[in-house]
């Protein structure tokens, strides 16, 4: 089989170096499939950077096929088929939100035009990089050369984070949790939403009753998950973050579980009237050919409504904060 060249940025990262063994080792494209890995650090990171491709080696995977390391974009998204933006600056002691919004602003306006001008034009980008959904939309809009549908920003953790909170609270495996939603922008406004979604085929309502527990300590635990970890580890999510960008593109390319959801961030068309072109959190069904559909008929209850109206204008505002830097 042809192999899949797949870059990921800020390779020698936290995030990176839980993320790139497991491509290597056939995570997301399968056991079958070898990848060549392009991978793309700053330039003092380099060297760290040789460790992990040593350390890459060492795991002497048969779905390897090759790997390079570089401190320049258009060479590691060179036909790149896949690519994960995962580098990006941590948000500096007492920086503003807003500030780290402009400072990556930066970054993702580079990169998308290097993606625009050397990447494979099928190629599937997801964002992880914070502001991951804003960086989105920055990347995309200096890369008119690759479809919109192309493009997304990483909302699987949150969704993964309210799997596990659902199955703990019910004493069932996490595989009977379906359906979960992740409604807006990844951050502490986003949606986690009970209202569809089901435990072994029984709607969430109907198994966990204890409403106070689902409208508050739910939402909040899953909306603050980050900070958390943060708190206990003294470190922001790794090796749950890299776990979530292999199930997001696993899903994007091989398809969504039979009678589940992927909840991705993806630039809206103007559904459910989110204005066009936000990169926003919505439930899909990926086909397992790169394709997905939009969940486009569901009707939102009057306590989802108005979470799900504050998340969207919060990335009106992010939109806003960088509109200078958007392409055409
Ligand atoms: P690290 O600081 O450990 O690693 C980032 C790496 O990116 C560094 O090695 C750095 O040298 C590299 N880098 C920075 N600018 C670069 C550029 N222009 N080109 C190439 N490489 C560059 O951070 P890590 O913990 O790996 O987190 C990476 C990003 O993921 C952060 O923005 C973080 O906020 C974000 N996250 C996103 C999550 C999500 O669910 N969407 C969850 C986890 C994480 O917080």
């Amino acid at each position: 089989m042809e192999p899949i060249r797949v870059a990921v940025t800020g390779a020698a990262g936290a995030i990176g170096y839980a993320l790139v063994p497991r491509i290597a080792c056939g995570a997301v494209f399968g056991p079958d499939r070898p990848v060549i890995l392009q991978l793309l650090e700053l330039t003092p990171v380099l060297s760290a950077l040789e460790g992990v491709r040593m350390e890459l080696e060492d795991c002497a995977p048969s779905t390897l096929a090759g790997i390079e390391c570089t401190d320049k974009a258009e060479e590691a998204f060179d036909r790149a088929q896949a690519i994960f933006l995962v580098g990006a600056k941590p948000r500096g002691k007492g920086q503003e939100r807003k500030d780290l919004i402009r400072d990556n602003a930066g970054i993702f306006k580079v990169q998308g035009k290097a993606i625009n001008d050397a990447a494979s034009r099928d190629a599937r980008v997801i964002v992880v990089g914070n502001p991951c959904n804003t960086n989105c939309l920055i990347a995309m809009s200096h890369a008119p050369n690759i479809p919109a549908a192309n493009w997304s920003a990483m909302v699987r953790l949150d969704q993964n984070r309210a799997k596990a909170q659902l199955a703990n609270k019910t004493s069932r495996p996490v595989s009977d949790v379906k359906k979960m939603a992740i409604w807006g922008n990844h951050s502490a406004t986003q949606y986690p939403s009970v209202q569809h979604a089901t435990i072994g085929g029984r709607a969430v309502r109907d198994v966990v009753t204890d409403k106070e527990w689902l409208d508050e300590s739910f939402i909040k635990t899953v909306q603050q998950r980050g900070k958390a970890i943060i708190d206990a580890r003294g470190a922001s999510s790794a090796t749950s973050a890299a776990n979530a960008a292999i199930d997001h593109m696993r899903e994007w390319f091989l398809g969504t579980p039979n009678g589940d959801w992927s909840s991705i961030g993806v630039p809206s068309d103007g559904f459910y009237d989110v204005p066009e072109g936000l990169v926003c959190g919505v439930p899909t069904v990926c086909r397992g050919d790169g394709t997905y559909d939009i969940i486009r008929d569901l009707e939102l209850d009057d306590f989802g409504r108005p979470l799900f109206a504050k998340t969207v204008k919060e990335l009106e505002e992010e939109r806003d904060a960088v509109r200078d830097l958007l392409g055409s």
